[in-house]
């Protein structure tokens, strides 16, 4: 299948599944046309089957807000007609769901039926999506949809409960390349980070506020004051230097590290003995399954999709939101003895292994399938 992607190309957690997604299906012999404004961070290197296509807004002085929308749209129907495209998976509902709508009726009147897919993954949903701002765009363009996924039940409980959608919203969860992740650390690396053997907890987030990344922080002193530990803080974002400035004026100071943007997660993952995760909601949680993917056991809300991927006191544990006294309780629980933390790593890999590429992937060919066989059918 020749297939349109468009998706963000940042860190955030729906250009990544996007960009593997797109990767896994170029894979599997289909043509993958990626149009964002930037090459995706997780897409590097020549795949034959792979296309990248680039928006540019031209400025104007008129243009307070160059109009992006415009510009992504018309980069639609430019690679959908000169690339014979026969399907457009947007993923991220803002703005392009509605761009892919603005397409899909230009090349109506071309002559031309392109089957619209929206994946949606939390934020444009939760909290950007549902404010009166953007929402009767939003609604109108996932109503609009050919076809309509989430990324967890909750999610797909969520838009229901706050849009008026008329159609069937699909569930295709996340997926990992449990192959790549789950690798054996490098001592020397892990050695530079613990000198002494401390066990190395990890964070990863785009530093929002939704993260609370301060209580990933706060959960760490307290694990730090009971067991020899260091935390990595991996990613950047708007609450960066907020949380930089409660690590600087800490008892456990030393023993946290920002390591900033990070492009190759299944670097650094192994040699992590534990992953915190204390967002306020996750529609899914990637970051969390990546690192499950790398056997190592994840401490979690139990907001949103969480409890969809980690099985609590198995893989993991989950506390309430807010709850850092139950977090670290239970980390050092991970903690308790050898035998305990490798039961907890070999069912966090054994739990990933559930949401692995090559069972979710397919998932997404059958459902083009069936968009695509929808589409050839006569309008009534
Ligand atoms: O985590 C973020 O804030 C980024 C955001 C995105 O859309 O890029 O992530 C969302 O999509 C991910 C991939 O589907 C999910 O794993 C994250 O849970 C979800 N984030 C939220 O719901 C806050």
């Amino acid at each position: 299948m020749n297939i349109a992607i468009v998706c963000y190309p940042t860190f955030g957690g729906s250009g990544v599944l996007a960009t593997e997604l797109g990767k896994a299906l170029a894979d599997k012999g289909h043509s993958i046309h990626f149009i964002t404004y930037q090459q995706p961070v997780r897409l590097s290197g020549f795949h034959a089957n792979i296309f990248y296509h680039e928006v540019r807004v031209p400025t104007y002085p008129l243009f307070d807000f160059p109009p992006y929308e415009t510009a992504l749209s018309s980069m639609m129907v430019d690679v959908i007609n000169n690339h014979n495209i026969e399907l457009l998976h947007v993923h991220y509902a803002i703005p392009h769901a509605s761009a892919a709508y603005m397409a899909k009726q230009i090349l109506k009147k071309e002559g031309k039926n392109i089957p619209v897919i929206t994946t949606l993954h939390g934020t444009d949903i939760t909290l950007v999506g549902r404010d009166k701002t953007y929402s009767p765009v939003v609604t109108f363009s996932m109503n609009e949809s050919d076809a309509l996924t989430a990324v967890s039940d909750n999610l797909r409980d969520e838009t229901y409960k706050n849009f008026v959608i008329e159609k069937n919203i699909e569930v295709i969860h996340n997926f990992v390349d449990v192959d790549r992740f789950h690798r054996k650390p490098v001592d020397a690396f892990k050695k530079l980070i613990s000198p002494n053997g401390e066990k190395i907890i990890v964070h990863a987030s785009n530093f929002r506020k939704v993260k609370r990344v301060d209580d990933v922080v706060k959960a760490f002193m307290l694990i730090n004051k009971q067991l020899p530990s260091k935390l990595l803080l991996l990613g950047d974002g708007p609450e960066r230097p907020y949380v930089e400035s409660i690590c600087r004026d800490c008892v456990s100071a030393e023993n946290i590290k920002f390591l900033g943007k990070q492009e190759q997660m299944e670097d650094i993952l192994p040699i992590a003995d534990l992953f915190l995760l204390t967002s306020e909601y996750e529609s899914f949680g990637l970051a969390a399954l990546e690192a499950m993917a790398a056997e190592v056991p994840v401490i979690s809300t139990n907001a949103g999709g969480l409890p969809e991927i980690i099985i609590n006191g198995y893989s993991g544990y989950m506390s309430n939101v807010g709850d850092i006294e139950d977090m670290s309780k239970n980390a050092l629980l991970i903690f308790k003895d050898e035998a305990t933390t490798n039961q907890f790593k070999a069912n966090a890999l054994a739990q990933a292994k559930k949401f692995d590429i090559v069972n979710i992937v397919p998932q997404y060919e059958q459902l083009y399938e069936r968009v695509l066989a929808e589409s050839m059918l006569p309008s009534s």
